[in-house]
């Protein structure tokens, strides 16, 4: 009785598709990896996911081949998001600020004005807490590998130049899908809309939204000086990218093809954040032959600014919990010194 019943076991266990994609932990696979983003190809985006490919390609023989698709050809942040879930697209990288509903700890990212420096986010970031809050995406279906720089985000709109805090007042905001965003501008008094990255060229152009917030160098790749007159130096929030990958796509892989995918996203992480870096020194100057005319808010205003966000701050607090804003709150300090 009890042969053939383990002879069926067996059989079905060797037929499972669990079974047909073992691999020895040192074995490497051709594979054809789908790598989304949503940026334009000549961006800091872009530049980095070409690396990344290349250093894939070299580190694997050519057998691990990175397709990258930029300019969100293959959706929406968050609808990658979701073909990575779902095992549909092997891995992208997109705005942490896009998965705070799949993984609500990523909105301590969100807390306006918690670094100051680009270098005192990558001590963050790249630390423990970075870790912890990039882990917990493992129960979603994804896995998370590096960090990118996405930028301090700045604001551009039509209506008018923000110089104080009722410069706001009325003014159609774009924000990303994210609830921390939309709080902070709509307590800033502005009428904030959340839209995928993928419309905002088209809504800012057909004035369907007045404005936007991002990065220099994203204002710079995307185009927007062409349809956005004026430019706020705020630097509100740090915002980082995420390189992520199916789960259920990365569990399939060796361990030494894991290595190589998790070596090339920390080489393109350097390279993007130099990059980066230096694109947003000489990006003011270049949107301003382009036409933008920028402002600095004094500092008192954004003291007020600030003031005005504390009820943002707190749904942070209310959304990944006292615990983890605090750890993230004393990183940040001591990566300050
Ligand atoms: C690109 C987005 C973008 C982000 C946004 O897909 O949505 O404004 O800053 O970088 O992730």
């Amino acid at each position: 009785m009890k042969r053939p019943l383990l002879a069926i076991l067996t059989a079905a266990m060797l037929c499972s598709p669990l079974a047909a994609v073992s691999v020895h932990a040192d074995e490497v696979r051709s594979r054809m990896i789908r790598f989304g983003y949503g940026l334009n190809e000549n961006s800091n985006q872009g530049r980095a996911a070409k690396l990344f490919a290349e250093e894939v390609a070299k580190a694997s023989d050519g057998k691990l081949k990175v397709r990258t698709f930029g300019a969100a050809s293959l959706g929406s942040d968050d609808q990658m998001q979701s073909a990575l879930i779902g095992g549909a697209q092997e891995m992208m990288v997109g705005s942490t600020a896009t998965l705070v509903g799949i993984t609500k700890e990523m909105a301590v990212w969100d807390t306006p004005f918690l670094f100051s420096s680009a270098e005192q986010a990558d001590a963050v970031l790249d630390g423990p807490v970075g870790r912890q809050v990039m882990d917990k995406l493992e129960e979603k279906g994804l896995v998370g590998l590096v960090y990118w720089e996405n930028g301090f985000r700045n604001l551009t709109n039509n209506t008018r130049p923000i110089t104080r805090l009722e410069d706001f007042s009325g003014v159609k905001l774009r924000v990303m899908p994210n609830p921390v965003f939309l709080d902070t501008f709509k307590l800033m008094g502005a009428n904030a809309v959340p839209l995928p990255f993928s419309e905002l060229f088209t809504a800012l152009e057909t004035k369907a939204v007045d404005g936007q917030e991002n990065p220099f160098n994203t204002i710079l790749s995307s185009k927007f000086y062409e349809v956005q007159k004026y430019l706020t130096v705020t630097n509100h929030v740090y915002s980082p990218w995420i390189v992520t990958v199916s789960k259920r796509w990365w569990d399939g892989l060796s361990q030494t093809e894991q290595n190589i995918l998790m070596e090339a996203a920390k080489k393109a992480r350097d390279f993007e954040r130099q990059d980066t870096r230096e694109e947003a020194a000489r990006a003011l100057a270049e949107l301003k032959d382009k036409g933008m005319q920028i402002n600095e808010v004094d500092p008192a205003e954004v003291q007020r600014m600030r003031e005005q966000a504390a009820p943002a701050i707190q749904k942070v607090v209310d959304t990944v919990g006292q615990q983890l804003f605090d750890q993230v709150q004393a990183e940040a300090e001591k990566a300050a010194l």
